[in-house]
């Protein structure tokens, strides 16, 4: 059976979804990050990185939420619910399904990432709140951004009428923006965007398996 190594509403949550939505069989295992356990020798034996999620398949260990998720997605989808959950090889909707990925991993959780931890990337702490402000600016440009991707989109989802995987990563980023002066839920389009994929059962259900409490987004 696969195991997640998972800590509560972190980059986990995106494959959590996955599997959930996937109905496949994993065992969750909670790294306590509140007692360092991430950075322990019995964690860093699977990931060296230190950091959370890991994916155990088999003889798998794969890090990387992004790379977990599209894993998944190819490997798992095949019910006819999912079938465009990952896109055909060669497709254009895949090359769009990769931009996305790509764009929502490199850019904007990177950028979230500072908003979360600016003293990380300062040598002078004082600066932190200076920089804190200046990346919840460039998310709220990029929110914008996919705010009206959607809003030119064919279907109500980031590839059109499918569902994808992205979609799932998405939410898990958009969650991160719950404390921002303007939120995901406050755009026009991100807001029913996410209002419509918190109805599916599978994104409740990684909340609850987590101990995720209200406001989930
Ligand atoms: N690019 C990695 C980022 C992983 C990452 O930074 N995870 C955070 C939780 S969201 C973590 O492990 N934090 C603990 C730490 O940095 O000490 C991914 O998407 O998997």
């Amino acid at each position: 059976m696969m195991q997640l190594y998972f800590s509560p509403g972190t980059a986990s949550l995106a494959p959590h979804f996955l599997l959930e939505e996937l109905s496949l069989p994993f065992e969750l295992v909670l790294v306590d990050t509140d007692k360092k356990e991430h950075q322990q020798e019995a964690y860093l034996k699977l990931n060296p990185k230190g950091k959370i999620p890991l994916l155990v398949d088999g003889d798998l260990y794969l890090t990387e939420s992004a790379a977990i998720c599209l894993y998944l997605a190819d490997n798992y989808a095949k019910d006819t619910e999912h079938q465009h959950f990952s896109a055909a090889l060669g497709s254009g909707s895949r090359a769009h399904l990769y931009k996305w990925m790509l764009y929502l991993s490199n850019t904007l959780q990177a950028e979230l990432m500072t908003y979360f931890y600016p003293e990380r990337q300062l040598e002078a702490p004082e600066l932190a709140a200076q920089l804190k402000t200046s990346a919840e600016n460039r998310v709220a440009g990029m929110l914008n951004f996919i705010d009206d991707s959607l809003s030119k989109s064919e279907g109500e989802f980031l590839l059109g009428e499918h569902l994808s995987v992205a979609d799932l990563f998405m939410f898990m980023l958009g969650r991160w923006t719950r404390g921002m002066h303007k939120p995901a839920r406050a755009y026009p389009h991100l807001g029913p965007y996410m209002d419509n994929l918190y109805q599916r059962s599978s994104i409740q259900r990684a909340f609850k398996n987590e101990g995720l409490s209200a406001p989930f987004y």
